[in-house]
């Protein structure tokens, strides 16, 4: 990064992404000049430290973003929607974490290993849109594959933390497995069911078609980010109890033939990927391994056998740091270096 510094502003500094999106600019040492933190009238005056100082938290408003470079938005789709063209016609490039702006054709949606030429895009909005966690992770590992052999058809299922539901989610996890290790009575809030000891085949709505939201979003963002209406996705997302770190099973059809050799030369040299596949010494990604840092794991990589072109992988990556915060962090050091 040049001399260059940037005003920032978080939108939702005091969520779960929010939280994170400070300590990762904090972590890569973005080139912070000033910062803004913002949240509901709930969060005006609480105090968060940012680089060894406390800054108070303001009320998101229409004039927030005077004199603001950057704006992280994780505020949810609806305060996204409200909100980032007020701050675009501040001046200010919205770099947001909802679906909100994720399928407009003038907006950006990118995920730096995969696409970083289409930042380029953002002087159209002014903002540019973080994908889904799911989806970044799944592109990270299969962008190399993607390139060399082509892709005809992805069918993935997750295994998605609670942490991608926000602070609420990781207190109903911990409470209800401590009523229920106590044999005491838990409440349920947050989900529809139970989600200690239990999976849920159920990630936010369900449409028309039968499939929930969430895995409308990896199929549509990933043909969006790869840039190719062709590619089949089919997805199943499923909350389980873990705290931090999705986990998926990726299945791929590529366009030509592809071995299970071949996937491990290209994923050990591939950007933010870090392969972990060494079954006979039990070595494969976990959540446990995930959690806490910024690499895409993975691993379990083998032959489809049912198939001509298929392949097989197991991948796991911190859904609230590279499946939101670090992700758009990146895109601000790109956005900075880059355009600004
Ligand atoms: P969270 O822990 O519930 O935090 C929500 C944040 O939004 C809080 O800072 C909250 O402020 C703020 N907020 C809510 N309503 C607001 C309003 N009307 N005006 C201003 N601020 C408002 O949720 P989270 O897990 O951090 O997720 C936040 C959003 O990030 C999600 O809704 C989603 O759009 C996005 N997200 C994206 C991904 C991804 O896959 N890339 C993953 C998770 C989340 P208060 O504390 O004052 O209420
Ligand atoms: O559930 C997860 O693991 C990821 C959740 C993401 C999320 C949660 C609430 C609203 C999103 C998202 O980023 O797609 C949204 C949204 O639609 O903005």
């Amino acid at each position: 990064m040049s001399a260059k510094s940037f005003n920032v502003a978080v939108a939702g500094a005091t969520g779960a992404v929010g939280n994170e999106m400070i300590k990762c600019l904090e972590a890569r040492n973005f080139p912070v000049k000033n910062i803004k933190l913002l949240a509901s009238s709930r969060s005006a005056g609480k105090k968060l430290s940012f680089m060894g100082d406390m800054v108070s938290v303001e009320e998101l408003r229409e004039d927030s973003f005077k004199g603001v470079d950057i704006a992280l938005f994780s505020a949810g789709g609806g305060t996204s929607q409200t909100y980032a063209p007020h701050a675009a016609s501040s001046g200010c490039v919205v770099i947001d974490n909802s679906s909100a702006w994720r399928m407009d054709p003038d907006v950006p949606l990118v995920v730096p290993e995969v696409n970083p030429h289409a930042i380029a895009g953002y002087k159209k909005k002014g903002i540019i849109a973080n994908p889904n966690c799911s989806t970044i992770q799944m592109l990270v590992a299969l962008n190399p594959i993607y390139r060399k052999f082509g892709i005809r058809r992805i069918v993935v299922s997750t295994y998605q933390a609670v942490s991608g539901t926000g602070k609420k989610a990781i207190d109903e996890l911990f409470d209800q497995t401590r009523a229920m290790i106590n044999f005491v009575d838990y409440s349920t809030n947050v989900y529809p069911h139970r989600i200690a000891f239990n999976c849920l085949p159920q990630i936010d709505v369900f449409l028309e078609n039968g499939y929930t939201k969430e895995e409308m979003k990896m199929v549509n963002e990933t043909r969006k980010i790869f840039e190719n209406d062709k590619i089949g996705v089919t997805a199943t997302t499923v909350r389980v109890p873990v705290f931090y770190s999705h986990s998926e099973s990726v299945n791929v059809e590529t366009l030509t033939p592809v071995s299970a050799e071949e996937v491990r030369a290209l994923l050990a040299m591939a950007p933010g990927v870090k392969l972990m596949d060494d079954p006979k010494e039990k070595i494969y990604p976990m959540p446990i391994l995930a959690a806490g840092q910024d690499l895409t794991l993975v691993g379990r990589i083998r032959k489809d056998e049912s198939i001509e072109n298929g392949i097989n992988l197991w991948v796991c990556a911190d859904n609230i740091r590279k499946g939101a915060a670090t992700n758009a962090v990146q895109i601000a050091e790109i956005l900075g270096r880059d355009y600004l």
